[in-house]
């Protein structure tokens, strides 16, 4: 009996072994154009390129792979997307912003002909992505990545902008184009981090946010400003040698705990466990086979095969 209780023994070990080893809890890693976090239930990632346009996206759903699951889980997906298409230094003739009656003095197109590639520098040990004018400092932007317990809920971007301005009464538009998610509600008076106002997505379990500063700082002095919201959002920057600001997209972190904790719930507790990885059913079949060729011996040994 001995030899079958190591059996079972081992048979319980080996089944219980590869949940513990794929069991990886909060990741984080990047690549040249991407991020990507872990938590307990959901996969965050952030994505960025230089095309016709600076394109930026943050991104979630469920880690499970499972397709009716997937199905099932549905609303736990979620997904925000900004284009910046271009700087348009212009005279504002009415006093109320970017609009088809200004006169455009220049533009500057945020494209891949304009633009370098994303860029990854490593700034006392954060990762930060950087996109960069072909034409020296006329144009910089840096993607700051804000985790909460190593996982990645917000990415901030910074304009460090260096327009060779045609006027010096003009302006500087920055058109924007929100393209991804379905952002419906407008916040303001929140306080989070200097950005006073946020576009929300209505999303009951993971809302994301757009948010943007009211001021922005011009060769050291902030002034205030009054982003356009339409069919483009437009952020208007009076004129200056040194344009600095920073709007950013955003998860609330205890959404993802919250949904961590539903979802592990609602799909029976360890999550890594409900998804069959290789190495368990490989493992399982071992100590099937195990425990059979164990039970083999035993039975043959008592009717004194051996
Ligand atoms: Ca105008």
């Amino acid at each position: 009996m001995n030899i079958l209780r190591t059996g079972l023994f081992l048979f319980i070990i080996l089944l219980l072994m590869p949940s513990t080893m794929a069991d990886d809890g909060v990741s984080f890693t990047t690549t040249e154009h991407s991020f990507e976090g872990h938590s307990e239930t959901m996969v965050i990632t952030g994505e960025f390129a230089v095309t016709d346009a600076i394109e930026l996206s943050l991104l979630i759903k469920p880690a499970e792979s499972d397709n009716r699951r997937h199905s099932m889980m549905s609303e736990y997906n979620n997904e925000m997307g900004i284009k910046i298409y271009e700087l348009v230094e212009y005279v504002d003739a009415d006093n109320n912003g970017y609009s088809t009656d200004d006169t455009v003095l220049s533009k500057f197109k945020l494209n891949s002909d304009n633009l370098n590639d994303v860029s990854v520098k490593n700034v006392d040990g954060d990762t930060i992505f950087s996109i960069e004018s072909v034409e020296n400092g006329v144009f910089n932007m840096d993607i700051e990545i804000n985790k909460y317990e190593n996982i990645p809920v917000a990415f901030k971007w910074s304009y460090d902008i260096n327009y060779p301005f045609v006027s010096n009464v003009s302006n500087l538009a920055v058109i924007h184009e929100l393209d991804q998610g379905s952002m419906m509600s407008m916040m303001d008076g929140s306080n989070m981090n200097n950005h006073q106002n946020m576009m929300s997505d209505n999303h009951k379990n993971l809302p994301m946010m757009f948010s943007w500063d009211n001021s922005v700082n011009v060769d050291g002095s902030d002034i205030e400003i009054t982003p356009e919201i339409g069919e483009d959002f437009i952020l208007s920057f009076p004129n200056g040698k040194n344009i600095l600001y920073d709007p950013k997209i955003q998860l609330d972190p205890t959404d993802i705990s919250r949904v961590d904790s539903l979802l592990a719930g609602l799909l029976g507790g360890d999550f890594s466990m409900l998804t069959p990885q290789p190495q368990s059913l490989i493992m399982g079949l071992v100590g099937i086979a195990t425990i059979f060729t164990t039970g083999l011996v035993l039975d043959k040994k008592q009717k004194g095969v051996f």
